[in-house]
Formats: structure tokens, sequence, C-alpha cells
């Protein structure tokens, strides 16, 4: 049995060797995929020991997908056993960790296997994968699905290694640290920081959550659902397609992207009263209400969605400091203003380096092409999929596509479902590679980043949504354009190539 590529011969249909970056909710879309169609060969690359991606690294307490759980849900495998409208991030990954052993896939990943570069040879036109232990591989295809928000962003505080409790990343959490009862410190506003500030309230003594900026806070009740709906769900599955394609859902996808990309739209301005009506009612002292008032626009950074958060943050053992870090000092985080907060545990919810896409793997392609080079000073593809010079090369939720308030794995189904079509050519030996076109690319570019400047993401704030020259690198185009132009590869934008 081969287990390399083989050169392909013209005219003659062949069964292609794919290669699967990352076991996390994409890589397991493509390979349970491309096990049903049973064409290829596949063998899926994960680094750690598990599957699960963003859902088995974030492990947070109050972690939560603000998606609701049946959006946040592959299309062919509804779960009728979601706990609540949004799910917890522990129960994702079970519904995950459930669908590889349905389906089967487990046999086709290799855990602990870490990529380290993927370079394509021009002569025997196909992809050699080398991992971190120097083992190498051929494939006829790349599959890239490594994820979005995946390198922790580790801020750089003075005296940050000097702190003398205990300190991690949110990714990252050390659940062999007690916290109940203890001064904890939390950095950072964002979904992350919002959510462990309103699961940590009333179990730490004291709880500071360090904001540098405010955000502005979208309510969203979180219902549980009784035995009764899940009982419901299972029996109709009808109801399931309601919650997520009916009206009421798809009309709040369509109306915050309407928003997104008219900065002036009724829509923005609905979004924007309904934040600052939060606010308002939801926080009772002046004097904290103001501090909590960003100065920025409603939706600029990712939108926060939360039922509770205003609540806690108005618990007496809990303090909202905003404003800036002066250090970090061994008993606490000392503020610009001279305050000290002392904390026995701090937390980072720093975020992530939202532009670290594929990389640190190393990808060389076409005529030595240099994936770091190609994505200096900022990264893009196709929509989020394809690049010039990197034949059979295709990511899941590359960069470019849309990472807004919606669920990530409707649009990692919209792409598969067009890399789909770009391997069809290649199976039926009608091609050898298929690679998007320069211009494409360019031209796309060109639109994007002209429509990019035009949305509210670039209306005046920092956010993870900029890239390296401040354009914002999320589609910025409403959700209709995106099922539009992912429903069909059109040919003329690639080179099919012998
Ligand atoms: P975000 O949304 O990138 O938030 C990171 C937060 O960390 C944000 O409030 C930052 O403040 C703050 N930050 C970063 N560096 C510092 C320093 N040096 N000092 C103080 N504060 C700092 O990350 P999340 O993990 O919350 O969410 C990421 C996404 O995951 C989320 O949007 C969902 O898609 C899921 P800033 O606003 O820059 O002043």
């Amino acid at each position: 049995m081969s287990t390399s590529a083989q050169t392909p011969a013209p005219g003659v249909p062949r069964r292609l060797r794919i290669a699967v970056i990352g076991a996390g909710m994409a890589g397991i879309l493509a390979a349970i995929r491309l096990k049903a169609s049973a064409e290829h060969e596949v063998v899926v690359f994960e680094k750690a020991d598990r599957i699960g991606g963003t859902w088995r690294e974030n492990t947070y307490p109050g972690l939560t997908c603000d998606v609701p759980a049946h959006a946040y849900t592959y299309s062919f495998a509804p779960n009728p056993d979601w706990s609540s409208y949004l799910a917890p991030g522990p129960e994702i990954q079970r519904y995950f960790e459930a669908l590889v052993r349905r389906y089967g896939i487990a046999p086709l990943i290799r855990f602990g296997c870490a990529i380290e570069s993927c370079r394509f040879d021009d002569e025997g036109r196909r992809w050699t994968i080398t991992d971190s232990a120097g083992r190498q591989d051929d494939f006829d295809v790349v599959i890239a699905a490594t994820g979005v928000l995946h390198h922790p962003n580790t801020p750089v505080l003075p005296g940050l290694d000097d702190f003398a409790g205990e300190c991690f990343h949110s990714a990252r959490w050390d659940h062999g640290v007690a916290l109940d009862g203890r001064r904890i410190a939390v950095i950072g506003s964002g979904s992350t920081g919002v959510q462990i500030t309103s699961a940590l309230a009333g179990r730490a003594a004291r709880l500071y959550h360090i904001q540098r900026t405010p955000q502005w806070i979208m309510p969203m009740p979180n219902q549980p659902y009784t035995d009764a709906q899940r009982a419901a769900f299972r029996a109709d599955p009808g109801l399931i397609d309601e919650i997520r394609y009916g009206d009421h859902y798809t009309g709040l996808v369509r109306r915050f992207t309407r928003a997104i990309i008219d900065a002036d739209s009724p829509e923005m301005l609905e979004i924007e009263a309904i934040v600052r009506d939060n606010l308002e009612r939801s926080v009772r002292d002046p004097a904290l209400r103001e501090a909590l008032r960003p100065n920025y626009r409603a939706a600029c950074k990712r939108l926060i969605y939360s039922s509770d958060y205003y609540e806690k943050i108005q618990h007496p053992d809990v303090e909202a400091v905003v404003g800036r870090i002066e250090c970090i000092e061994p008993e606490g985080v000392r503020m610009k203003d001279g305050s000290l907060k002392p904390a026995d545990v701090l937390v980072l919810a720093t975020g992530f380096q939202a532009d670290r896409f594929v990389r640190p793997i190393k990808v060389s392609g076409r005529d030595g092409a240099d994936l770091d080079a190609q994505w200096s000073p900022s990264p893009s593809a196709y929509l989020g999929i394809a690049l010039p010079d990197f034949p059979n090369f295709f990511m899941i939720n590359g960069p470019t596509g849309p990472v807004g308030n919606f669920s990530l794995i409707d649009i990692a189904e919209r792409q598969w479902a067009y890399i789909e079509q770009l391997l069809a050519p290649l199976a039926r030996g009608e091609c050898a590679l298929v690679e998007l076109r320069a211009e494409t690319l360019r031209d796309y570019d060109r639109r994007r980043i002209a429509a990019a400047r035009r949305t509210i993401f670039a209306s005046g704030c920092a956010s993870w949504y900029l890239d390296a020259t401040g354009v914002p690198a999320s589609w910025p185009w409403s959700y209709e354009e995106f099922v539009d132009c992912t429903a069909q590869p059109n040919p003329a934008d690639y080179l099919f190539m012998a």
C-alpha cells in the first residue's frame, strides 16, 4: 500500500491524499465530510492529544458560546440535548468529541503531531509536510484548519514575572488554583474577561475587573432548555430548524451584518440604542455608569453579549477598575492613578494574536513562495480560503472571512462545500493543481479593503479585527454576499494546471 502521494497522470481519476491540519471545529468538519465521501485518503494532524481546538484550550469559568447553541452546530448533526440557548464551553467540547466517535474519524487523526512545515514540491506537484519530530509525508492537497484565535496574547506589563501569586492566561486556565474566597484580578474586558468576571463574582473575596477600555454590552438572556423542550427537539427536529433557520435568528444575523457594513444604517442605530439603554438601566451608580461608558461606537469592537455582567460588576465584592496599568507588583496590580489592586490570582484575559493564521507553520508554495512574505504586513485569503502561489492549499476560516457575531460553523461549512468543488476536478484527473489567480486576490483585496474602511469596525477603536495596517480584516460585506460568493467557485478565478 502506498502512503505517499503519487505523481498525477493526466485524465486518470485519482484518489487524493489529503492532509487536514488541526482537529478543531473546522478540521473535524473536513474529516467527517471526506470520510463520508470515501473518495480520498485523509490524515488529520493534531498537535494536542485531544480534538476540540478552541473548545479544548479554553476552559475558563463562565465560558459560553455567544452564538445560539442550535446555530453553533453542524447542519448535518443537530443536537437536541443542548442545555441552554447559549451553550457552555465544556458541552460544546463534548458535542465535538461525540461526533468524532459517531463518525469514526479518530483513526484518521495523528495526535501529538505538530506540523512545522508544508513545502510544495514543484516537480512532484505535491506537498511535503514535516512534523516537529522530523517525520515527513507527502500529500496532494493540504487543508489548513488551524483556527482563528489560537495564540494567546501575553501583555507586556512591567513586573509581570515578579507577581507573587498565581498568574495565567485565560486560554491556559490553571484548574489547580483555588479561586473561592481569594483576591482575583482579571485583566481584559473582551468577551472572555466579561464572562470570567461574571462567573467569579460572589466566589472571590475580592474581584477586580481591570479594563483599559470599557465595552458595550448587548443584553442576551440565556434560558436553559427544559427536559420537555429537549424531548420535543428529539421528537421533532423541525423545532431545531426553526431556531437555526427561522426568521428570528437569521433575521438577527442579517440585521447585524447590515449594521456592521453600514455604520449609519437603522440597524446600527438600533444596536446602539439597545446597548446604551442597557447601560443606563442596569448600572445604578452614576459614577460607575460613566466609567463603564465606552467612548467609541457599539460593535466597533466585537460586541459582547451578556445577561448578567452589569449585575455582577455591581456585586459588593467586585470592583470595575477602568484605567491603565502602571505595572504588576508582587502583591497585585498597580494602576496609573497610583492605586494598588492586591491580588492572589492574576488572570490575563488579554486576547489572542489574531493575525497568526496557519503560522508558525512554515509554508512554502510554488517556486518557493513564502507564506510569511505573502502575508506581510497582514494576511488575506480569497473568501478566507485560497491564495495565489499555493496550489492545492486551502483554508477553512482563513484570514478575511467573516468572524462577526455569528456562527463560524456555518461559515466553515460553506467554505468546505466550496473547497469540495475545487477538489472535484483534481479527483477526476482533469488537472493536477488548482491555484487561485493572483489577480483574483488583488481585485478581492482592493474591493475588500475599500469596503472594510466603511464598516463599523473602522469607526475609531482598537480591536483584534484590525490588521497591522489598521484595516478591519473581517468580511466587510453582508452575510448574503458571503453565501453567494461561496456557493460555487468561479472557474475564471483559478488556474487549473496539469
Ligand atoms: P479580546 O476581545 O481581544 O480582548 C482582550 C482584552 O485584553 C481587551 O479588553 C484589551 O484591552 C485587553 N488587553 C490586552 N492587552 C492589554 C494590556 N497590555 N493592558 C491592559 N489590557 C489589555 O480577547 P477575548 O479573549 O476577550 O475575546 C476574543 C474573542 O474570543 C471574542 O471576541 C470572541 O470571538 C471569542 P483593549 O480593549 O485593547 O484596551
